[in-house]
Parts: C-alpha cells; sequence; structure tokens
C-alpha cells in the first residue's frame, strides 16, 4: 500500500471505465532513481545514491535493490526497467558477468515474491563500454555484434525470470558520425539479423511479451537509424519483424526528432504498434536529453488521449527521468515520482473528460463526412483517376473544404482542462 499521499492519483478509481491503476502501469528506472548522481559534463555528482554500501561492488547492488523496493511500496509504483549493467557491475570477463547478474536477480526476485513488483521491461546496456563505439548490431566488428548478442541473450534470460512484459532495444550508438565511413544498408540488415535472433531466443525461453524499439533521432551519435516512429516501423516491416516487436515511446526523444510527443504515440498507434512509453520530458531551450520528470498536464492529457483512443498499452509509463541536479535529496526523488504519478493521472481525467464531452471527437469525424456518400464514398472504394476527372468536369471546380476551426477546438480543451 502507498504511503504518499496523491492529489489526483487513486489506483482503483474507475476513469474512462478501468481502475487508473490499470491505465497507468508507472515504472520506476533503476539508471535515473538508484543509480544517476547528478554528474553532468561539467561537474560532478550532487546527489548521494551509495546507500551506506561501497558503489561498484556486489553489497552496493543489493543496497539499490533495497532502497528500489522501498521506494516502489512507498509510492505503490508496481513496476521497474532496467538495464544489465544497473543490476550488478560488470566483471572483465563475460562468465563473471552472468554469475554476478544470477546472483543478483536472485535476490530481486525474493524482493518480487514478497511485494508483487515485477520487471516492466528489461534491456542491454550496449551503448556505455569502449567495446561499443561504433554501436552493437551496427558495428564493424563482427567480434562486438557477437559479444553484443552475448548480452543480449543474457537480458532477455533476465527479463523472462523477473516477470517482464517487454524487452526493449534502445540503440544508443546504432547510427553513425559520418557516412564517409559507413555502409548504412549493411548496418541496418545487421542490426535486423540481431533482433530477429533475440526474437527466436526470447520466444524459445518463453518470453511471450513483446520486444520494443525506443526510437531516438540523435545523442550520442548525430544519426540514429531508429529515428522516430515512422522511421522505425519501416524498418520493422522492411525485415519481417513487426509481428514481434512495437514501439517504446519516450517524450524527449519525439521532441529531439522535432515532433510532439502527441505525434509520435499517434503514428505508433496507427500501425498498432503503440506497446510502451518512456514518460519524461525535455527542455524546449535545450536540445539534447535532458530526462525532466513530466509536469505538464497539457501534454499528459494530449498522450492519455491517444493512450485511451489506442485502448491502454502493453506495457507501461517508465519515468525514464531523473531530477535536476540541484534537486539532490531522497524527498526531492519522492516528490518528483509523486509529482509525475498526480501529472498522469490528471492528464488521464482530462482525456477521459474531453472525450465524454464528445465535440472534439464529433468534430473531427464530422470533417470527412464527404467521404461518407457520393464521390467520397468512391474514393474510398478506390476510384480511377478517369472516374474522378469525368466527375470533376461535370461538377466544376470544388468549394473549399470546410473550417478546421483550430482556434474553437483549442477553446474546447481550455475549457474542459481548466473550467
Ligand atoms: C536513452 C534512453 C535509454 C533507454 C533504455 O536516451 O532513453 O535510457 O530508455 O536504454
Ligand atoms: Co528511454
Amino acid at each position: 500500500m502507498a504511503g504518499v499521499k496523491f492529489r489526483y492519483y487513486d489506483p482503483q478509481k474507475i476513469v474512462a471505465g478501468k481502475p487508473m491503476r490499470e491505465w497507468l502501469p508507472f515504472a520506476l528506472a533503476w539508471w535515473h532513481a538508484l543509480a544517476a548522481a547528478g554528474t553532468d559534463m561539467f561537474g560532478g555528482d550532487t546527489a548521494d545514491k551509495s546507500f551506506g554500501a561501497e558503489t561498484g561492488t556486489m553489497a552496493h547492488a543489493r543496497a539499490k535493490a533495497d532502497a528500489g523496493f522501498a521506494l516502489m511500496e512507498k509510492l505503490g509504483i508496481e513496476y521497474y526497467c532496467f538495464h544489465d549493467r544497473d543490476l550488478a557491475p560488470e566483471a572483465s570477463e563475460l562468465a563473471e558477468t552472468n554469475a554476478r547478474l544470477d546472483e543478483i536477480s536472485d535476490y530481486i526476485l525474493e524482493k518480487s515474491k514478497k511485494t508483487g513488483i515485477k520487471a516492466l521491461w528489461g534491456t542491454a546496456n550496449m551503448f556505455s563500454h569502449a567495446r561499443y563505439m561504433n554501436g552493437a548490431g551496427s558495428s564493424n566488428s563482427a567480434d562486438v555484434f557477437a559479444r553484443a548478442a552475448a548480452s543480449v541473450k543474457k537480458a532477455l534470460e533476465l527479463t523472462v525470470k523477473l516477470g517482464g512484459r517487454g524487452y526493449v532495444f534502445w540503440g544508443g550508438r546504432e547510427g553513425y558520425d559520418t557516412l564517409w565511413n559507413t555502409n548504412t544498408r549493411f548496418e541496418t540488415e545487421n542490426i535486423a539479423l540481431l533482433m530477429k535472433a533475440a526474437v527466436a531466443y526470447g520466444r524459445k525461453i518463453g518470453f511471450t511479451g513483446d520486444f520494443y524499439i525506443e526510437p531516438k533521432p540523435k545523442e550520442p551519435t548525430k544519426h540514429q537509424y531508429d529515428f522516430d516512429a515512422a522511421t522505425t516501423i519501416l524498418f520493422l516491416k522492411q525485415y519481417g519483424l513487426d509481428k514481434d516487436f512495437k514501439l517504446n515511446i519516450e517524450a524527449n526523444h519525439a521532441t529531439l526528432a522535432g515532433h510532439t510527443f502527441r505525434h509520435e504515440l499517434r503514428v505508433a498507434a496507427d500501425h498498432g504498434m503503440l506497446g510502451s512509453i518512456d514518460a519524461n520530458t525535455g527542455d524546449t531551450l535545450l536540445g539534447w536529453d535532458t530526462d525532466e520528470f513530466p509536469y505538464s498536464v497539457y501534454d499528459a492529457t494530449e498522450c492519455m488521449y491517444e493512450v485511451i483512443k489506442a485502448g491502454g498499452l502493453t506495457g507501461g509509463f517508465n519515468f525514464d527521468a531523473k531530477n535536476r541536479r540541484p534537486s539532490y535529496t531522497p524527498e526531492d526523488r519522492e516528490t518528483a515520482f509523486r509529482m509525475s504519478m498526480d501529472t498522469f493521472a490528471l492528464g488521464l481525467i482530462k482525456a477521459a473528460a474531453l472525450i465524454e464531452d464528445g465535440r472534439i471527437d464529433a468534430f473531427t469525424r464530422d470533417r470527412y463526412a464527404s467521404y461518407n456518400d457520393g464521390i467520397g464514398a468512391k474514393i474510398r472504394a478506390g476510384a480511377t483517376l478517369e472516374e474522378l476527372e469525368a466527375y470533376t468536369l461535370a461538377q466544376g471546380e470544388p468549394q473549399l473544404p470546410s473550417s478546421g476551426k483550430q482556434e474553437e477546438l483549442l477553446d474546447i480543451v481550455n475549457e474542459v482542462l481548466f473550467g
């Protein structure tokens, strides 16, 4: 039971036909909540994330798990997301690295059994180590590709063991910095081969969840292959991966790609591929991935409108977010989660109210009324150019389309949101 007082989040409250907790499976990101301590390009840690143990040790790995579960229990968060590297420090040999992962996942599994808190998704960190300087699946080195595959294998095993709903590929360095040294076609084929091998192994060991790609256009590479939702969907369809994969849409990645968060959600949903969400926000004045805790009720309302229309997520809402560097206390951490959970809860309430109000949906539906019958119905059935020319010659020039009424719709949104 959550020990935190929320203003809007009430897990059992029914909104749009389902309890809030079913619409909003919140998750804690192990890397931000339990590791990131404020270091940036210009300065070191401000927060203390040692949790009473020496960092880089297995004792610290256990202390992180203890702190993570305590925080999730307090907040009533039922899921967490992890990279292999977040759980236990890497050793010099793969066998020892894997043994450490076995040990810590046994420890986490015990906590999971006691609390019911499970993994939302797992992934392999294939971007931090120097070996991945040119990517993992897209590396020019076949040995690095093989090493990455070994990490994916282990991370999939961990995901299944920890009850994960999904497995994520974020192509951290799966991109290029210059086309002068890059065979883009070869690299994308290899990324697809790594993903195909992952699907085959995952299904073999009983992973029934979704694989996700998390699009991001750049950073750390100049260009990343999984640039945005549309690019990623094309890639998945081209390589026959679209039945096993969906998308994990991150708000800050959307804006880096020059889209709104809502646009990326809509594109994914239009293709039946909206799987999960990395809930955070960027800063319009900063051109990088600042991973801030989401606070905009307007953005959250737009998000939840798309999620309700899509019928919900197979994944959840992973707070891929960290406190600002000067907000470094444990209390700040708790407040950040509480504030963002309330933001999405209020977004859900307001999105449901917009749908219930019905004016916007009715307007959008009626805007296309000219396709309901007559020539419009013929177009929808696949009219030829000759037929359409004959129609226009007989009919004369068309009238202007009906007004988009954008300002009126924005006014309705304000009215529903703010009264
Ligand atoms: C990086 C990012 C990652 C992924 C998981 O921008 O979002 O943390 O979510 O690798
Ligand atoms: Co992310």
